[in-house]
């Protein structure tokens, strides 16, 4: 089965490291590292609380250039029960898209890097329409990958979308082309954890998430009804994704 293929290969790529550098290596390198250095931070009063519910904060900055809103965006989650390198392969992964995904009409694999370690693929995606905006679409490559701290027993995961050009996607009007740069990075606790390892069920997991978004809507939208777009979806996607992949572990054998 695919997933479990896919799964598979994702840990190959973390037990023996070996990763063939391909023409967005550098880039992927260095966006990586600005989100590992800088995402989990915590907040300062710059940033204004939008969401609160349970253990899920929203926050957003307001900024514009040249007129166009273009708001950060940073979450804090905590997820009862899986772990981070599961939360962020249902996120990675295109097979599960469309399940937890509103906000698109479609999404395409155009490319797979490596093959032998796939794990950077470039998506083309198109977004559902928000009337009397123009459609949005988006190509980014998306790279999944394992760090580990050294300090810390569990590693962290993280996801990066970022916004990139491609020979298969060309813009096209009527379509607007967004402007992406998002991360998902995970971090697994042990919580009460029992003297063998092997004994950890899924009541001692205890995920700690952070989402940072920094899209540009590529032109001219409505700033009061992308806010409010924003405000409503943000929190939405959180949810309703870290309960799919709550629900789609539930009964399976942990994944650290
Ligand atoms: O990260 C998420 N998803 C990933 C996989 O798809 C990927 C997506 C990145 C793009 C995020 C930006 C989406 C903008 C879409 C515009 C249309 C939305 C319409 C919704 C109406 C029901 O990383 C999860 C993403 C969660 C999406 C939240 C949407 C927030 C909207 C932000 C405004 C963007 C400007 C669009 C212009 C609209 C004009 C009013």
């Amino acid at each position: 089965n695919t997933n479990s293929n896919a799964i598979s290969k994702v840990s190959a790529q973390k037990e023996t490291a070996k990763h063939k550098s391909h023409r967005l290596s550098n880039e992927i390198e260095r966006i990586v590292q600005d989100h590992l250095k800088y995402d989990r931070e915590n907040v300062s009063d710059l940033w204004e609380l939008i969401h609160h519910e349970g253990e899920m904060k929203v926050y957003r900055r307001e900024v514009e250039e040249n007129g166009i809103v273009v708001d950060p965006l940073k979450c804090f989650h905590t997820v009862k029960g899986v772990t981070g390198r599961e939360i962020c392969h249902y996120f990675f992964d295109p097979t599960y898209r469309m399940d937890w995904e509103t906000t698109l009409d479609s999404t395409k694999v155009i490319e797979t890097l490596d093959k032998d370690n796939p794990d950077t693929l470039i998506f083309f995606q198109l977004h559902k329409r928000v009337w009397p905006s123009a459609q949005r679409d988006s190509c980014f490559w998306s790279h999944i990958r394992c760090v580990s701290t050294g300090e810390e027993d569990q590693p962290l995961w993280i996801v990066v979308n970022y916004t990139t050009d491609h020979a298969q996607a060309p813009i096209k009007s009527p379509f607007v082309r967004l402007v992406a740069n998002v991360a998902l990075t995970c971090e697994t606790q042990i919580i009460e954890p029992p003297l063998n390892p092997k004994d950890i069920k899924r009541e001692n997991l205890l995920c700690k998430l952070t989402y940072v978004a920094f899209v540009n809507p590529g032109g001219w939208a409505p700033a009061a009804a992308l806010r409010a777009i924003a405000k409503r979806e943000y929190p939405k996607f959180l949810k309703r994704f870290t309960s799919y992949v709550i629900e789609q572990t539930r009964d399976q054998p942990i994944l650290f």
